[in-house]
């Protein structure tokens, strides 16, 4: 038999924290690419825009108005796909039709003032501002009894569906566990039972050790493209220490933590030269009461970009009905990542 070589054959990948598999086809990128790699419109848009529902000052929907802020700003999502009052728990459990009540919280955060900004171009004490609201939502909706769990999250760009560029991120706290952060839970809970360690952190030591997969680090995080990311740019960003919520972050981890979320989200921004677009969230320990030893605090990123500001990964065909496939590999994809600037394009673009 032909002796295995990972950035040639085709393999499987476990991911241990979700308990999935993914499907890997390194030698598919040996192959022809005829489509060109187009640059994406240049985006100038005003600091200011008047018809922005996030900006300073403007209206919103109902008879709202933003207040004249001038750092993060949150608010009560007008549309929230949760509401606080109702009913809650399991209203039917017959065989086939389980239906549970839920209550919570949505709410949308800006990042800035500014409208034509995004994380990358803000200054550190700026994305610093970002990561003490952040905490302080989950400090704060994580201490009601009627919120089990806590999400923090950014949609950024018009391919991830978000509908303004105002640079903003929504904050969705349930009664219950959602469904992602709950299957990380009990895998983080087994491998404490069964290994008396902390999942995440004995992970990252084998990484650290590794090095092919680390995309940027300083003293207290690290960004690595995980060995079994399924989109083609996928980033986990980790604490290098145990920590088990945002709140919990200290204040100079709250601060290097400003510092790599510029670092490594221009080095997406200098991928294609383009506003890279992403999902991005925070996972902790979750806000039930419970124990939560066993988590270890991470953020993940995942970006639908593959080729250029324009050609994106469709996850449909085998990625529905089979499993998650992806072409170029974790390693190669963090090697393109490290050798990028931290310049960002738009500002070494004015250098003479
Ligand atoms: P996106 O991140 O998907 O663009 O979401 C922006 C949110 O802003 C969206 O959830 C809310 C929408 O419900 N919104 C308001 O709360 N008030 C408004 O006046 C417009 C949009
Ligand atoms: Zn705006």
């Amino acid at each position: 038999m032909i002796p295995y070589d990972p950035t040639e054959h085709p393999h499987r990948r476990y991911n241990p924290l979700m308990d999935e598999w993914v499907l890997v086809s390194p030698h598919r990128t040996k192959r022809p690419w005829q489509g060109q790699v187009e640059k994406a419109l240049p985006d100038e848009r005003p600091a200011y825009d008047p018809a922005c529902y996030l900006c300073p000052g403007n209206a919103r929907a109902g008879n709202a108005h933003n207040p004249e802020y001038a750092s993060t700003f949150v608010f009560e999502n007008d549309f929230a796909a949760l509401l606080p009052d109702g009913p809650h728990g399991r209203v039917d459990a017959s065989r086939f039709f389980h239906t549970e009540a839920e209550t919570g919280v949505c709410r949308v955060m800006c990042f800035s003032p500014r409208h034509d900004l995004t994380l990358p171009r803000m200054t550190v004490d700026e994305i610093r501002a970002v990561v003490d609201m952040w905490a302080a939502q989950v400090a704060e909706l994580g201490a009601r009894d009627d919120i089990g769990y806590v999400q923090v999250f950014e949609n950024k760009g018009a391919m991830m569906g978000c509908s303004n560029p105002h640079p903003h991120g929504q904050i969705w706290a349930n009664r219950t566990v959602p469904m992602y952060p709950a299957r990380e839970d009990v895998s983080q809970r087994r491998y404490a039972e069964e290994h008396g360690g902390v999942m995440l952190l004995d992970y990252l030591a084998d990484e650290v050790a590794a090095g092919e997969r680390i995309v940027v680090e300083n003293e207290n995080w690290v960004a690595l493209a995980p060995f079994w990311a399924v989109w083609p740019f996928e980033l986990m960003l980790l604490p290098r220490q145990h920590v088990t919520t945002l709140p919990d972050l200290s204040a100079s981890q709250r601060e290097s933590l400003a510092s790599i979320l510029k670092r490594l989200l221009t080095r997406y921004d200098n991928l294609f030269e383009t506003s890279f677009p992403y999902s991005m969230g925070w996972h902790g320990a979750p806000a039930d009461g419970r124990d939560g030893s066993h988590w270890q605090l991470h953020a993940h990123f995942y970006p639908p970009l593959l080729r250029s500001a324009t050609v994106k990964k469709f996850m449909v065909g085998y990625e529905l009905l089979g499993m998650p496939q992806r072409d170029i590999t974790a390693e190669q994809a963090a090697a393109r990542l490290r050798a990028l600037s931290e310049v960002h394009y738009m500002e070494s673009a004015r250098e003479p």
